[in-house]
């Protein structure tokens, strides 16, 4: 893979299916209309962007009957699909790859993009309070914003709208920083398959720096192999990112957030990056959602390269 791409393909994936609060899918528009395309030029990146933001509303099923509990899945199935086969094609093209959400359903097509390109050594950092791993039998809420990964590892089994899936990511390529809300049976599945998780417990034990550290040590040890990054706001502390669907309390500070893209920018591995679950329409008043849409934009910009000094 390309160490040091020059060209960014910026996708805005305005999909709100995964759960149920609506505005999830304005995330994209409002990084956009915050300057996110200029900020990322002025680090020195070509940015490809057509100004368009996929909707996917053409492929929403006439009729989508709950599988189960699972909630819209043919519309999450197809939305992912088209979003793996977008990053593909911009990975191949040897361009860095950040999909603006969305939910974080839209994780499964975005990885999945990257894993086509790259194969079984892409690495995955999953920031976020929660795990996302839950299957469609271990789900209690049926909102596919928590089972992405499941699909990822080839452990969620046969669902209509996911026959596409190509499960290519190992389990011992993932690692998690932030997690503090996790199922018990997402439990069970971290356990099972032995994956590497860093909650605010080892945060707070160790520090960002240390945690980083080890979570890179453990998927890409050389710092030879390409990494996707996927950064759900609500990793942050509700406090930062208050604009969210699924705030936890006792989150990342703002520097551990920035830290953690900051690091990961270093190794010069980065080729996709996702940032989700930015929801304009929450938080108490507008200055609390511009704060989100805010932090959202930084993040970006730390992941691609923007540095302190
Ligand atoms: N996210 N574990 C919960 C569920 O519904 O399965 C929460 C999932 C949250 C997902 O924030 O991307
Ligand atoms: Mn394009
Ligand atoms: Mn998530
Ligand atoms: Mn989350």
């Amino acid at each position: 893979f390309i160490k040091s791409p020059s060209s960014v393909a910026v996708l805005g994936v305005s999909f709100s299916g995964g759960q149920p609060k609506g505005g999830v899918d304005e995330g994209p528009i409002r990084m956009i209309e915050h300057g996110i395309l200029d900020q990322i030029k002025d680090l020195g990146w070509k940015v490809d962007h057509d100004g368009r933001l996929d909707h996917y509303k053409d492929l929403e099923p006439a009729e989508d009957p709950d599988i189960g509990i699972l909630k819209r899945p043919r519309y999450v199935g197809a939305v992912s699909k088209a979003v793996s086969e977008a990053v593909e094609s911009h990975a191949r093209q040897g361009q860095m790859v950040l999909t603006l959400g969305g939910d974080h359903s839209i994780g499964l097509g975005t990885v999945s993009g990257s894993t086509a390109v790259y194969g079984e050594d892409t690495c995955l950092i999953w920031v976020d309070a929660h795990a996302d791993i839950n299957t469609p039998d271990s789900t209690d809420s049926g909102n596919l914003h928590g089972c992405p990964i499941s699909w990822m590892l080839g452990i969620a089994g046969k669902v209509e709208g996911f026959e596409w899936v190509q499960p290519r990511l190992k389990p011992s390529n993932l690692v998690y920083i932030g997690l503090r809300d996790v199922d018990p049976a997402e439990k069970r599945i971290l356990r099972e398959h032995n994956i590497k998780a860093f909650s605010m417990f080892e945060v707070d034990k160790y520090g960002i720096g240390k945690v980083v550290e080890m979570a890179l040590d453990h998927v890409n040890p050389d710092r030879t192999k390409p990494i996707h990054l996927s950064f759900d706001v609500d990793a942050l502390d509700p406090s930062v990112a208050p604009a969210t669907g699924t705030p936890v309390r006792g989150g990342l500070t703002f520097r551990e957030g920035h830290y953690i893209c900051e690091a990961i920018a270093e190794t010069k591995c980065l080729v996709a990056l996702d940032v989700v679950e930015v929801n304009p329409l929450l938080g108490s008043d507008e200055a609390s959602w511009q704060q989100t849409v805010k932090i959202g934009c930084s993040l970006v910009r730390s992941a691609l390269g923007e540095t302190l000094l």
